[in-house]
């Protein structure tokens, strides 16, 4: 262990309270709610506070193409009729709505994630958090799975000025594909997503043979599971693949997505993960002492992500919570036990021990391919 973590921790307050309408199962405001619980366990006061940068058109063009940006720039829920063939070539819709104040959305949390890459470049800290980042589905050109603005391939863009090779690990249940696809080619980069595969489950890519391509070859990690996922078989495999994959590709810098819908009893997701099976991947990859950029991503049980990203911050910062949830504008979220910690879930487990021990036989053949 560093002998105490130097922690950047990026939030703006008007996140929060963006709205993707009724019925969408992406509520902004879990961000407001894990927010005011990290301030009611006075963990702000061991790490320094920002608020991020609106990213500029120009940043998100980085990977964007810049009539995407400007789209997304220019529409809004009263001039949407006015461009269906553009919604319809954007992707815009049920899944990724237009709604007020879009833009400014997109820019609060791709500047959370830039800000957090160029604080970790600066040395300016040795952690940095991003919990309204992580939206992995968004392409050049697309919109995809909730995801407009890609701040995940932003952020390691960034990282990629200062170190020649970055770790990308993905726990959210599904498919980390946008990143994943802006880094198929290169070995600059490798990604490793831990996701729910088959059942035609969102987005329907990230088979174990989908290892990248040409000189990415080998340096893309696919970990497809079935429902029902626990604790002991996530966490074993979770280490096994990544020990390995840290010693051999030697990362200068990792970039951790934590999607919080691979929890039990998330609304979309289907694992039975614990807030401390969830919570021991982060502090397994913080072990390896190197820069951190952690971001969140999917879940969709409002209470449980504000949580679960509350117990993460407090695992970054070497500080122990107590279960009891303190007194706080959201305390009545925590009803009826308002505790802090959540128990797995009892769903069948249908990953069975060959079929993880295949996944694993498979991910570990590859990795003998890599140059070290
Ligand atoms: O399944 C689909 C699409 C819609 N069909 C044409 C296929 N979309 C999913 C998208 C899930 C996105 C997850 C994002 C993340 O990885 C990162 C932030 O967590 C979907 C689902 C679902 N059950 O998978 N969309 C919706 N539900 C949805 C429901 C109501 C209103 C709008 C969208
Ligand atoms: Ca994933
Ligand atoms: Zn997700």
């Amino acid at each position: 262990m560093r002998s105490k973590d130097k922690i950047s921790y990026f939030y703006d307050g008007d996140v929060g309270s963006v709205y993707f309408g009724p019925n969408h199962p992406m509520k902004p405001h879990r961000l407001c709610m894990t927010h005011h619980l990290i301030l009611a366990y006075g963990l702000h006061s061991k790490m320094e506070v920002y608020r991020p940068h609106k990213a500029y058109p120009i940043e998100m063009a980085q990977f964007h193409s810049p009539d995407y940006v400007e789209f997304l720039q220019r529409i809004n829920p009263e001039n949407q009729n006015l461009f269906p063939n553009e919604m319809a070539r954007y992707n815009l819709g049920e899944d990724c709505p237009v709604f007020e104040d879009l833009f400014e959305f997109c820019q609060i949390y791709a500047g959370g994630t830039i800000d957090a890459a160029r604080r970790l470049n600066n040395k300016l800290c040795d952690i940095a958090i991003n919990w309204a980042g992580g939206l992995h589905h968004a392409k050049k050109c697309d919109a995809s799975g909730f995801c407009y603005i890609n701040d995940l391939v932003l952020g390691i863009l960034e990282l990629l000025k200062h170190h020649p090779r970055v770790l990308y690990i993905d726990i959210d249940v599904h498919h980390g594909d946008g990143v994943e696809e802006a880094f198929y080619f290169t070995d600059r980069v490798m990604t490793v997503s831990f996701h729910k595969f088959g059942d035609k489950f969102f987005p329907g890519t990230g088979d174990v043979k989908e290892i990248g391509e040409r000189e990415g070859k080998f340096y893309a990690i696919n970990v497809p599971l079935k429902d029902g996922i626990d604790d002991s078989s996530f966490n074993r495999l979770f280490r096994t693949i990544i020990s390995k994959v840290v010693e051999i590709y030697q990362p200068g810098a990792i970039v951790l997505q934590c999607g919080a819908d691979s929890l039990a009893r998330d609304r979309l997701g289907c694992f039975n993960l614990s807030i401390d099976g969830h919570a021991e991947c982060v502090k397994f990859v913080k072990k390896f002492n190197l820069p951190l950029l952690v971001t969140g991503g999917g879940g969709y049980t409002k209470e449980n992500v504000a949580r679960c990203w509350t117990v993460e911050t407090g695992i970054l910062l070497d500080t122990e919570l107590p279960n009891e949830i303190p007194e706080n504008d959201y305390i009545k979220y925590f009803a009826p036990d308002f505790s802090l910690k959540i128990p797995g879930g009892h769903i069948e487990n249908l990953n069975t021990k060959s079929y993880i021990s295949s996944i694993k036989v498979q991910i570990l053949e590859n990795l003998r391919f890599i140059q070290h």
